[in-house]
């Protein structure tokens, strides 16, 4: 058995049935497929390429074409390189929770494209939604979102700008969480979210879970993949039916539901009814689509949303014109479907170019599928006639992604294959391996795959964004009075037991030589970063205190902590900021 047969034989398709030889179609004409990959030393990047970092709990900034990585910014974990987790400021957004699994991240956009202004991340293990402020690239709001479990697929809305959030929760649980509630009792939730306010505008409950998300690119509708509307709570009850649900949310009735108070508050949330007998009349539509689906994508152009087989080797693709219909009544949800193509073992999901062409990741046939989405609408349910090529890659592929896709500006230049498994392609670094991003030119007619990237555990998805959307808006420093504690003039003020120092720090000083408290005192450092150069930043670490943060120019942040040592401390800069960085210290002295 070759390594791409034993990944086959492990993936969970081994029932599945085989699969044939995939003839690549004639029918699309190609750009040349000879897209210059090498960025040379010196150069930049043409995308900022953003990728979740899963059970990490960040959100990784990589440049595309190089995969060079270029920043990690701490989201739901601690970071111990810039602080995040230890400061006053990441603390109040972090509420004592260090634990996150981010698996999908969408920047915000107006009128179907990116505006450059915000990423969106979920917290699948905590239960949160982070927002990320481009202009800065760092964390500045966690929402926790209450009577949910297992905060899945996230999407902002597209058109006319991000007002709206929506989050899925792909766990079932009772709503309220009263552990005596049979299964039948167990709810799963979409989750709108005021984007700009990071607040909960509402939830609705629905006997289905809810998996991956999706808005369309007119503000009408949201949806989600359902594997489990079996209510479900062991894996063969889960795959119990014979067909599950893509589940399309209708806005307008949300909106209509709220004016007339059609909900009911829980844990200080607007619950909305959304289940099959009881629920608000022509909110929620339920396509049936075949067993177990994963991912629901919608095309450049809005028209089709697609949602992969995963167990059926198939895609389904669902016009939104016709979705408009049977929300009115006047079709069946099923008579919404108008492709089924065969695409191979295992789909997940599935990214677009810009020529009609569809490329969905096989997680168990580890292939990139290419197929043309005109094609399949024209060719007969789970036929191959639609494909266009295939490609192998390294291995056991998750998330896919082509640049700009989730946009109305895809471009069809690159896609990056986010694979589960790199096996053999890397150094050994021991039993647990990192992942393989592989980047695969997309231009032309065939595919081709330029480069491997390690990832590190376990990035879900990404998304890759023209470099002109992002780069008018970050900025080099950040706003000093943005902050209300920011420090001009360094100080120390006793208030009792709590001593509040104010420190500035300015190459290669800070603003005060010695501080000295007493043992038992309450101490909050405030440190302002009153350096505006370009790229000049300070650490703060006070030794044997377990605190150390970074500050970036005009940037202010802040500690509280008990000093419960007594000594001389020196509290020294950690970042090399000057030629006598070095000398750049301290003293904390903490009087017994
Ligand atoms: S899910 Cu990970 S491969 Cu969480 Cu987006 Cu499909
Ligand atoms: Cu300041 Cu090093
Ligand atoms: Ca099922």
């Amino acid at each position: 058995m070759n390594r791409r047969d034993f990944f086959k034989f492990v993936g969970i398709g081994g029932a599945i049935a085989g699969v044939g030889a995939l003839m690549p179609s004639q029918t699309v004409a190609g750009r040349k497929g000879d897209l210059r990959y090498e960025v040379k030393p010196g150069e930049l990047d043409d995308y900022y390429g953003f990728w979740s970092g899963g059970h990490s709990g960040e959100v990784r900034v990589l440049g595309v074409p190089s995969m060079r990585i270029l920043k990690r910014i701490p989201v739901f974990n601690m970071d111990v390189a810039t602080g995040w987790g230890i400061t006053n400021e990441s603390k109040k957004l972090l509420r004592g929770k260090f634990v996150g699994d981010t698996h999908h991240v969408h920047g915000s956009y107006r009128n179907g494209t990116y505006d450059g202004k915000y990423l969106f991340v979920n917290d699948k293990a905590n239960n949160r939604v982070a927002r990320i402020r481009l202009d800065y690239m760092e964390t500045d709001a966690i929402l926790d979102i209450p009577n949910i479990q297992g905060a899945h697929g996230l999407f902002p809305q597209r058109y006319p700008k991000t007002e709206w959030l929506v989050l899925n929760a792909e766990f079932q649980i009772p709503v309220p969480n009263d552990p005596k509630k049979p299964k039948e009792k167990y709810y799963g939730v979409h989750t709108i979210i005021d984007a700009e306010r990071m607040e909960i505008v509402c939830q609705i409950i629905l006997e289905e879970n809810l998996d991956l998300a999706a808005t369309d690119y007119k503000g009408k509708y949201s949806m989600a993949n359902s594997y489990n509307p079996e209510q479900g709570v062991t894996i063969s009850e889960m795959l119990a039916w014979d067909h599950d649900y893509l589940i399309i949310f209708n806005w307008e009735k949300i909106r209509e539901a709220l004016r007339k108070g059609a909900y009911t508050m829980v844990n200080g949330v607007k619950v909305i009814d959304g289940t099959r007998k009881t629920g608000y009349p022509g909110l929620v539509l339920r396509i049936p689509v075949p067993k177990n689906p994963h991912g629901v994508n919608i095309t450049p152009d809005g028209r089709y949303a697609i949602s992969s087989g995963k167990v059926d080797p198939t895609c389904t693709v669902v016009d939104l014109e016709l979705v408009d219909k049977a929300f009115e009544g006047k079709i069946k949800p099923e008579e919404c479907i108008v492709a089924q193509p065969y695409v191979g073992l295992g789909p997940l999901h599935t990214t677009f170019d810009d020529r009609g062409n569809a490329y969905t990741s096989c997680f168990i046939d580890s292939t990139v599928v290419k197929w043309n989405v005109k094609k399949a609408i024209d060719s007969p349910k789970r036929s191959k006639d639609a494909i266009v090529d295939i490609i192998d890659i390294h291995y056991q592929i998750g998330h896919i992604m082509a640049s700009m896709a989730e946009t109305k500006e895809a471009d069809g230049k690159w896609l990056i294959a986010l694979n589960k498994v790199s096996k053999d392609r890397f150094l050994n670094v021991g039993p647990l391996k990192v992942e393989n991003d592989q980047l695969i030119d997309i231009s032309g007619k065939k595919m081709k795959l330029v480069k491997d990237e390690p990832a590190w555990l376990e990035p879900h998805d990404c998304i890759v964004v023209r470099r002109d959307i992002v780069e008018k808006n970050v900025k080099h420093r950040h706003d000093m009075f943005e902050h209300p504690q920011a420090v001009t003039e360094s100080g120390i003020v006793r208030k009792g037991r709590h001593v509040i120092v104010k420190m500035t720090a300015n190459a290669p000083v800070y603003g005060l030589q010695d501080i000295r408290v007493k043992k038992g005192d309450k101490v909050t450092f405030i440190v302002t970063n009153n350096d505006e150069i370009q790229d000049l930043a300070h650490g703060f670490c006070i030794s044997n205190y377990n605190i150390n943060f970074v500050v970036a120019p005009f940037q202010t942040k802040s500690v509280t902590f008990t000093a419960d040592k007594p000594g001389v401390f020196w509290i020294y800069c950690t970042n090399f900021c000057h030629a006598l960085h070095l000398e750049m210290r301290s003293r904390f002295i903490v009087e017994a």
